[in-house]
C-alpha cells in the first residue's frame, strides 16, 4: 500500500451535524454516518472526508478545536467513532479527517494555560502581543478576557486564537518569533502529535484547514516559503511513518503541491479557473462557462492548463468539488439536467472528485436562514441531508433539528432511488463510468477547442470529450478519427463529422474507441 490510492479516490464530503441523526437529539453523529456507508458505497464513492469531529463549542462549526484527542460527545462515543472507521474500511472506504492547525478554541486548554499571567510551558503556543496597553499597525489582536498582559492573535474569528508557528517577515521582534524558532518548532511537533494519534486510530488523512496559514508575514498564497518548508517537513515525516497517508489541503495555488500535499482544492475563489467553469466570477464580472447567458472557455482552458501543468509536475492532485461546507450548493442556480453536464465535465478533468453530501440529489441552497453556530451565509449549504419525504427529510426523528429540515418530492433520496432519470442514478452511472476507464485517472490531459461559449473539447488518453452548456446546437471544429463512437452521454449523443463535432444542446459526450 502507499498513498497511491489517492489517484483512483472519489470523496464524498460530509458535514457530520447534517448527515444522519441515529439517537433522536436533532443532530447527525457517528452511528448515523455508519448506518449510511452503503448508500456512499452505491454512490461510487471510496472515500470519506469528515468535517470536523472533534470536541468543541461549535463556535465555528466545529473548527474551533477545543481538545484534539477527544471526540465531540454531540457525535457520540469514542467507541462510535472507531465503529464507523472499521465498518467504512471493512467496506473498502477510505475516512480522512479535518485538521485544524491554524487556531484552536478559545476553550482549548492550552491556550487557556498560555493566557495566564505568570509564564508557563504554554506561554509560546500561541501568538500574544508584549502588553496589552500597546498597539500594532496591522494586528489583529484581541485583549482584556484573560490576565496575561497582552493581546492574542486571532487566525479566523474571535474564538479561534493562532497557534505560533512563528514569523517569516519579522516587523515587531519584541514578541513576534522566526518561524525556525524553539517554541515555533514545539508547535509543529505538537501539530504532529496530533496527526499520529488519529492515524494511529485508523484515519486515511487529513483534510488540512488553511493549511498555508500557519507561519506568518510568509507572503502571497503561490509563495509562502517558510509554511512549504514546514509542510514538507511533515510530508517528510508521513511517508517515513504512514506511507498511506494523504494530504489534502485547502489552500487553493499550485504552491500547495510543492510543499507536499497530494491533493490541493481549486475553490470558488475569485478568477480561479474552476470560478470560470461553474460559478462566475461577480466582483470582476466574469460569467462561469456554464452560464446559459455564455461564459469563457478559453479562459478557463488557459488558467486550468497552468494550474494543472505546475501541480502535476510537482506530484501532486487537484480536488474537484461540486461545492463545500463554505460555498453556496449550486442548485437552484443549475437545475438538475445542467447540473449532469457539469458534474460530468468537472469529474472528468484531471483530478480528484469530492461529492459534498446532498449534491448527489441536487439539494439546494437556502438563502436567508438564520445563521447557526456562525455558518453566516455558509449555513444554507449545511441544512440536513434529504433523505426522504418522512418527519425531517428522513434525516432525525427529534422535534427540533440543528438546522431546519427541507424536503420537496423531487429532492430526497428515496424518491430518486425510484426514478432511472434521476440526478442521483446519474451520478452513479457516471461514476461507475469514469470508474471503468482508467483514463481519467492518467495524467494524459490535452485541451482540443476552446472558445467563447463554444464546445469545450478535451483528451483523455485516448477518450475526447466534447460538452455544450448552452441550449442550442453548436459545431466545434475538432476532427475525430474515424472508428471513434460515443461511449457516454449526457442528454443526446454528440456526431463526429469530418471536420468537426457536432454537439447538441445541453450536451457532454465521451468518444472513444472501444
Ligand atoms: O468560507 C469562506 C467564505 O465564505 C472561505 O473564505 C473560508 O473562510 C476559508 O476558505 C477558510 O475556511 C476554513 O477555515 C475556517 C472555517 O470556518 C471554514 O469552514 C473552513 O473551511 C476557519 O477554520
Amino acid at each position: 500500500m502507499s498513498s497511491n490510492w489517492i489517484k483512483s479516490a472519489v470523496f464524498y464530503e460530509i458535514y457530520p451535524n447534517s448527515f444522519m441523526d441515529s439517537n433522536g437529539d436533532g443532530y447527525g453523529d457517528f452511528k448515523g454516518i455508519t448506518a449510511k456507508l452503503d448508500y456512499i458505497k452505491s454512490l461510487g464513492c471510496n472515500a470519506i472526508w469528515l468535517n470536523p469531529h472533534y470536541d468543541s463549542p461549535f463556535m465555528d462549526g466545529g473548527y474551533d478545536v477545543r481538545d484534539y484527542f477527544k471526540v465531540s460527545d454531540r457525535f457520540g462515543t469514542e467507541e462510535d467513532f472507531d465503529e464507523m472507521l472499521a465498518t467504512a474500511h471493512a467496506k473498502g472506504i477510505k475516512i480522512i479527517l479535518d485538521l485544524v492547525p491554524g487556531h484552536t478554541s478559545e476553550q482549548n486548554a492550552d491556550f487557556l494555560k498560555s493566557a495566564e499571567p505568570v509564564k508557563n510551558e504554554m506561554y509560546d503556543r500561541f501568538i500574544w502581543t508584549d502588553g496589552i496597553w500597546r498597539n500594532y499597525d496591522g494586528v489583529n489582536g484581541l485583549g482584556g478576557r484573560h490576565d496575561r498582559d497582552g493581546k492574542y492573535i486571532i487566525n479566523y474569528f474571535a474564538t479561534q486564537p493562532a497557534l505560533n508557528y512563528g514569523y517569516n517577515r519579522i516587523d515587531y521582534p519584541e514578541w513576534q518569533m522566526p518561524y525556525t524558532s524553539e517554541a515555533a518548532k514545539a508547535t509543529r511537533e505538537w501539530l504532529k502529535s496530533v496527526m499520529r494519534f488519529w492515524l494511529d486510530r485508523g484515519a486515511d488523512g487529513f483534510r488540512v484547514d488553511m493549511a498555508d496559514s500557519l507561519v506568518k508575514n510568509d507572503g502571497e498564497r503561490n509563495e509562502k516559503p517558510a509554511t512549504t518548508e514546514l509542510w514538507r517537513d511533515i510530508r517528510a515525516m508521513l511517508d517515513k511513518e504512514y506511507p498511506d497517508c494523504v494530504l489534502v489541503s485547502e489552500w487553493s495555488d499550485p504552491q500547495a503541491a510543492r510543499a507536499g500535499f497530494h491533493v490541493d482544492f481549486m475553490l470558488e475563489f475569485a478568477s480561479n479557473p474552476y470560478n470560470l467553469l461553474v460559478r462566475g466570477d461577480k466582483e470582476r464580472k466574469r460569467r462561469a462557462y456554464f452560464d446559459p447567458a455564455g461564459g469563457d472557455a478559453k479562459a478557463f482552458a488557459d488558467g486550468f492548463i497552468d494550474w494543472y501543468k505546475q501541480v502535476n509536475e510537482a506530484g501532486g492532485n487537484i480536488g474537484l468539488i461540486t461545492c463545500n461546507h463554505d460555498t453556496p450548493r449550486l442548485a437552484p442556480v443549475y437545475d438538475n439536467e445542467q447540473l449532469k453536464l457539469i458534474y460530468a465535465t468537472v469529474f472528468t478533468l484531471p483530478g480528484v472528485p469530492f461529492i459534498y453530501y446532498g449534491d448527489e440529489i441536487g439539494m439546494k441552497y437556502i438563502p436567508d436562514i438564520p445563521s447557526v453556530e456562525c455558518g453566516f451565509s455558509r449555513t444554507g449549504s449545511r441544512t440536513p441531508m434529504q433523505w426522504s419525504m418522512e418527519k425531517n427529510a428522513g434525516f432525525s426523528s427529534a422535534e427540533h433539528t440543528f438546522l431546519p429540515t427541507f424536503a420537496d418530492k423531487q429532492t430526497n433520496v428515496a424518491s430518486q432511488q425510484k426514478d432511472k432519470r434521476s440526478l442521483l442514478n446519474f451520478m452513479k452511472e457516471f461514476l461507475a463510468f469514469r470508474r471503468s476507464r482508467k483514463e481519467f485517472i492518467s495524467d494524459d490531459f490535452e485541451i482540443l477547442y476552446a472558445n467563447g461559449s463554444e464546445p469545450l473539447v478535451y483528451k483523455r488518453g485516448g477518450l475526447v470529450v466534447a460538452v455544450n452548456p448552452l441550449k442550442t446546437k453548436q459545431n466545434a471544429p475538432v476532427a475525430l478519427p474515424p472508428k471513434v463512437k460515443a461511449l457516454f452521454s449526457v442528454g443526446k449523443d454528440a456526431k463526429a463529422q469530418k471536420t468537426c463535432i457536432a454537439v447538441p444542446p445541453l450536451s457532454f459526450t465521451v468518444f472513444g474507441e472501444k
